[in-house]
């Protein structure tokens, strides 16, 4: 699908955002006009997908649009709940219709980095539980080749440094840029995911061979589930900060 929009038109335009919130909620706006009544939605995590959400609870409060909602995150399962969306487990859903989340970088072919966040395990699932996922993304995000963005690994705390150096020798065999390991870490210590585990962003400048990275990453015991997204995006609606949208 191709075609350009102006979230400003749809009466979804917020005066007072900065330019770069005008992107992410024309975008936003943009996807949750595929969201039909009846639909089970996988909520995605991150401040454009915040903004999703928060569309989405607007159309169920003021035009009784019925949607189950099965969020991504702890995060953004409270954001669901407080904005009146029906929330679920991905169980009590089975499957899903669509699911819209946010990307730190999408190439081309739809491939992208996600996990910036530290809630790409979930994220995943949902996205694989869906029968099509909507990216909703800025211009800052499209890149002609991933890599830029640190890769973010999710892995198991027990034994996580004999894990990294196993990356860290599985990254010489590989076509990237470059090979900085860092674990990442929050305001009190090491981050810890919504799972329980620890978060390893890979620095390497250029992947050369994304779907062999993603495969070669999860053979490893200690690796719960790496950032690339594979052939699992189906649509992606970038918002412009003039609040235009491009749909590919
Ligand atoms: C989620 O939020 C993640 O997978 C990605 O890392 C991040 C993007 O956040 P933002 O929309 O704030 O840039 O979608």
């Amino acid at each position: 699908e191709n075609g350009t929009h102006t979230g400003t038109e749809a009466g979804t335009g917020q005066p007072g955002l900065s330019p770069a919130d005008t992107a992410k909620n024309a975008a936003a706006c943009r996807a949750v006009d595929f969201v039909e009544d009846g639909m089970r939605v996988g909520l995605g995590t991150g401040s454009t997908a915040a903004f999703m959400v928060r569309r989405l609870g607007q159309l169920v409060r003021e035009a009784g649009l019925r949607v189950t909602g099965v969020p991504t995150s702890s995060r953004t399962a409270a954001l669901a709940r407080d904005e009146g969306i029906h929330v679920v487990t991905l169980a009590e859903a089975g499957w899903l219709d669509l699911t819209i989340d946010g990307a730190d970088e999408f190439d081309p072919a739809f491939n992208l980095i996600k996990g910036g966040g530290g809630a790409h395990l979930q994220e995943k699932v949902v996205a694989t539980a869906s029968d099509r996922m909507i990216v909703i993304a800025d211009p800052d995000k499209d890149v002609a080749q991933l890599g830029a963005f640190p890769l973010p690994v999710e892995v198991l705390q027990f034994g996580w440094e004999v894990t990294q150096r196993l990356i860290a020798e599985l990254l010489e065999g590989q076509d990237v840029a470059s090979r900085g390991i860092t674990r990442r870490m929050g305001a009190e210590g090491p981050f810890v995911t919504d799972e329980g585990n620890f978060i390893l962003d890979l620095h390497l400048g250029r992947i050369g061979n994304p779907p062999a990275l993603a495969l070669a990453l999860n053979q490893i015991a200690g690796v719960v589930e790496n950032g690339l997204f594979i052939d699992i995006c189906d649509v992606v609606v970038i918002g412009h900060p003039d609040g235009h949208v491009t749909v590919r």
